[in-house]
């Protein structure tokens, strides 16, 4: 095992015995929504992950050591600090695990400590891609290449409008990442079921996924799948309105000069205070649909 790497116990003890276990990530809670609500929703994501036949290891970095499966104590330090805590994708957990410093982890970060202790699936909100404008800025996500070289299966609900749909698509295409639609051939934009832009596959089942998934390992492939799970109708989002708030805020963060890790994390929260919490909601259900069927799935995969 990994010299730098916590498994909880009962993590370890479900990974032992092959039973379900499904990766969550900690920057959602810590850049990706407001206190208190990203505390709450990071404790509902694990007992939705329990109700539905698995283990919820919630991943991060803490004081310097590669957490998989988090305390109720420490969901709350990354949750109250919020973006006090560094944001750790895979440049940073050299310094960070050096340090003995804490970090909360990105989708790279969590695929990557994930793989490390044996986890093969998990579940988030939306991933990071190639932002709009990246053809001159070069602001491509870690989470793609991450995709590109480490085996677990990764359930989100598509990728915000924030960034180039179609770009992040043909990224993951050269890379040769499959991107599953569960019960669409659409991509879903994460608070809105469509984009325009299809998918490479349909799958209607957990069973289905699971398939997918043992069979891209027997190929001897490295990397790893994006499962796009659409956000349940009835929370969906009117897209003039979420468009509208994008847009302002992409402008806001070209003109105030927003750079490097910070891009992201400044549209998120931007995206939430200029919808008056709406999207809040929306995130919030659409990240517990993901963690049903990442649960589902890993339950298939432990069959
Ligand atoms: N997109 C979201 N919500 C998020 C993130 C992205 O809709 O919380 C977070 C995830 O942790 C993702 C990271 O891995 O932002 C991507 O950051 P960057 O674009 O800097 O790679
Ligand atoms: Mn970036």
């Amino acid at each position: 095992m990994n010299p730098y790497l916590d498994i909880a116990p009962e993590v370890q003890r479900a990974l032992s015995e092959g039973m379900p276990v499904v990766a969550l990530e900690s920057t959602i809670i810590s850049h990706g929504m407001p206190y208190p609500k990203n505390v709450e929703t990071a404790l509902l994501v694990e007992q939705t992950i329990r109700e539905n036949g698995a283990v919820p290891a919630t991943i991060a970095v803490i004081g310097g050591r590669l957490k998989a499966g988090l305390s109720r104590e420490e969901i709350e330090y990354l949750g109250k600090t919020g973006r006090g805590v560094a944001k750790a994708s895979r440049r940073d957990l050299p310094a960070l695990v050096a340090r003995g410093a804490d970090g909360a982890t990105t989708v790279a970060t969590t695929m990557i400590i994930a793989h490390m202790a044996g986890i093969r699936i998990f579940a988030t909100g939306g991933i990071g891609g190639v932002h709009r404008g990246a053809e001159t800025t070069m602001d491509i996500s870690a989470d793609l290449e991450e995709l590109a070289n480490t085996p677990v299966m990764v359930v989100c609900a598509g990728a915000k409008a924030i960034l180039d749909l179609g770009l992040t698509l043909e990224y993951l295409e050269t890379k040769g990442v499959p991107v599953i639609g569960y019960g669409t051939g659409e991509l879903p934009a994460f608070y809105t079921r469509e984009s325009g832009y299809s998918v490479d596959y349909r799958v209607d089942s957990p069973a289905e996924l699971a398939d997918v998934y043992r069979a891209q390992r027997a190929l001897g492939y490295r990397g790893g799948m994006l499962v796009t799970n659409p956000i349940p109708a009835e929370y969906a989002m009117d897209k003039t309105v979420i468009d509208a708030a994008i847009e302002q805020a992409l402008r806001e963060s070209v003109e105030q000069g927003v750079k490097g890790k910070e891009v992201t994390p400044f549209l998120l929260a931007r995206v939430v205070e200029l919808t008056g919490g709406d999207s809040l909601e929306s995130n919030i259900q659409l990240v517990l649909n993901n963690a049903r069927l990442a649960a589902k799935t890993a339950a298939e995969l432990a069959r």
